[in-house]
């Protein structure tokens, strides 16, 4: 241990242990901009300077380490001086038309620049704005960039994709999409956590708000929404719900009262998901078919874009299965739009997802259908959904908890724990014991797939489960540089495995790029936490046993893998 005296507080604190971190441990919390834990650990914008008794230099807080004796001031006006001077210097590269901002009330930069009374700009602002494609789901704003660095470390060291570079040298160093390629061709995933973990409003997501807001206007349109499992643990962040009490039905309220004509909860598609997924692997599996393994989970858009770019030799081990938003998309244009008697092309689909790469995932060609053109017409993220219970007035306090609509209504707890990583192979292993041995198993046989932390086991967890004479060897991961590591590992040979799962956020859906921002915290973990609460609590555990997707089977598809299913359920990933 090392003593050290941080504003007059005497304190004890590990070795090693950074001064910002003894000073928040000791709730002396220290602004930053730029640190991110075990991220971004430069030092890059000096807003965490702190003052050490005996020097004449001020020190950064975020990458010197306690030692013995050390007294430190964080708020001296020698302190808050040199804060208020690189605050000033940063806002002068910085275009702060705040009320116009997407981060405008959860912006690093606002905060500080308020919390240390900053009134007026004493430097000469120079702003050129470099050009971007608007249409494109992930917005860079290069004006209200801060050169944190963080997006370039999140995206090269968390996904290795490294999309972001600095340019330029000097006052014109700025980041920019590396290789001065365009965001187009630069191989992004879409994942959205440069997003996440930006400070400022530099980087966002396309806003599909208006387009939304336009086809509720619309006479002839009926709207018809989904909602995602991973949103309802994460939603009520945004508008100062508790978690117990920002349940899925207040949302499916919000969305009513709001003018959506028919909403639905994503878990009856994903329950649908596992139906065609878990007979695939099954078949797969013990048919013969695909000699070659491992079978991945193909529900990820991220991971999707990732396996197309990075591994296109490994796209044929996909599931031909749709994600569950899509299938959603599909079985309204189609099943519900007769029950209802509307032309399919007057459905007006929308899905609130957790995520950007679902933005991008509705776009696709491969999921556009004769039918009725696209399965979804527009997808918002929790954050946009947030946006519009605001802007349409609705005090969250006066939600009440309503059911999906008929006849899609149920949805299981198997359904519910997709948005968590590990529970969509939790949820195909239910089913798949059940289609292998005609009973089911115990509800938590699985539940070895499940993630233990950040952190823990590279983000992998492997299991092997036994099912009658056959060993299922499966391996789950989350984030993309983890799935790199594990897609080479295979590659060599050095692992073998039956079935994979795949998600490229940390954590899985819950740690989408689509969720709240909490600057510098993690909380995927505790949202899936909520999610497997959810799922011990539901009536119905087994994808299988939902009995609004069997109905549909009954009356429209007739059975997983049949032709209708093919068609509408499934697609052909190529490379
Ligand atoms: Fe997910 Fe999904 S679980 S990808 O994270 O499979 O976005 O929540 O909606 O489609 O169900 C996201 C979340 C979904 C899909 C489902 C899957
Ligand atoms: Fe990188 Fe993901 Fe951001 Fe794309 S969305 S630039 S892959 S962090």
């Amino acid at each position: 241990m090392v003593n050290i005296t941080i504003d007059g507080k005497q304190i004890s604190v590990s070795e090693n242990t950074t001064i910002m971190e003894a000073a928040k441990a000791n709730g002396i919390p220290i602004p930053k901009l730029c640190y991110l834990k075990g991220i971004n650990e430069i030092a890059a914008c000096r807003v965490c300077v702190v003052e050490l008794e005996g020097k004449e230099k001020l020190i950064t807080s975020c990458n010197n380490v306690a030692e013995e004796g050390m007294v430190i001031y964080t708020n001296s006006p020698k302190v808050r001086k040199h804060r208020r001077t690189t605050v000033e210097l940063i806002l002068s590269q910085h275009d702060c038309q705040c009320v116009t901002c997407p981060r405008s009330g959860n912006c690093s930069l606002q905060k500080i620049s308020n919390d240390l009374n900053i009134l007026e700009i004493p430097f000469k602002q120079e702003l050129e704005r470099q050009n971007w494609n608007r249409k494109f789901p992930l917005i860079r704003d290069s004006v209200k960039c801060i050169k944190c660095m963080r997006c370039v470390q999140v995206c090269d060291k968390v996904q290795s994709l490294g999309v972001w570079d600095v340019e330029g040298t000097g006052s014109r160093t700025t980041v920019n999409v590396s290789g001065h390629r365009t965001i187009e061709s630069a191989d992004c995933s879409l994942c959205g956590q440069c997003i996440t973990h930006c400070p400022v409003g530099a980087l966002a997501a396309r806003d599909d708000t208006e387009k939304v807001w336009d086809a509720i206007a619309d006479k002839n349109k009926v709207v018809v929404a989904q909602v995602a499992p991973a949103v309802r643990a994460a939603w009520g962040e945004e508008l100062g719900i508790e978690p117990k009490d920002a349940t899925v039905g207040k949302i499916l309220d919000s969305l009513k009262r709001m003018g959506v004509d028919y909403v639905f909860d994503t878990t009856f598609s994903a329950d649908l998901t596992i139906m065609e997924e878990g007979h695939e692997f099954v078949q797969r599996f013990t048919g013969g078919e695909l000699k070659e393994r491992p079978m991945f989970t193909s529900c990820c858009p991220g991971w999707i874009r990732f396996i197309k770019t990075q591994f296109p030799h490994l796209v044929r081990y996909l599931s031909s299965a749709k994600s569950p938003q899509q299938m959603f998309g599909a079985a309204m244009k189609t099943y519900f739009a007769e029950k209802i008697g509307v032309a399919p092309e007057n459905i007006y689909t929308v899905s609130v997802m957790p995520c950007v790469a679902k933005k991008g995932e509705r776009e696709m060609e491969l999921f556009y259908g004769e039918y009725a053109g696209h399965d979804i017409d527009a997808v918002i993220t929790t954050r946009e959904l947030a946006k519009m219970i605001r802007s349409a007035h609705i005090s969250p306090d006066t939600l009440k908890d309503i059911e999906s609509d008929r006849p899609m209504q149920e949805g299981t707890g198997a359904g519910v724990i997709f948005g968590a990583t590990g529970g969509v192979m939790e949820a195909a292993l239910r089913s798949a014991y059940y289609i292998i041995k005609g009973q089911n198993p115990p509800v938590d046989a699985f539940t070895a797939v499940r993630s233990r932390g950040f952190n823990e086991n590279d983000g992998v967890q492997e299991a092997n489960f036994q099912i009658n004479d056959i060993t299922i060897r499966t391996a789950v991961v989350s984030g993309l540089s983890n799935a790199r590591a594990l897609l080479q590992k295979i590659e060599r040979g050095e692992v073998h495995y039956d079935f994979v799962e795949v998600m490229a956020c940390p954590g899985g859906c819950v740690g989408g790029g689509g969720q709240p921002i909490h600057d510098g915290e993690e909380r995927a973990f505790e949202r899936g936490k909520n999610l497997y609460y959810l799922d011990d609590n539901a009536k119905l555990r087994f994808s299988h046993e939902n009995p609004d997707v069997l109905t549909m089977y009954e009356e429209y598809f007739e059975r997983p893998m049949s032709h209708k299913a093919h068609m509408l359920l499934h697609t052909e990933h190529d490379a």
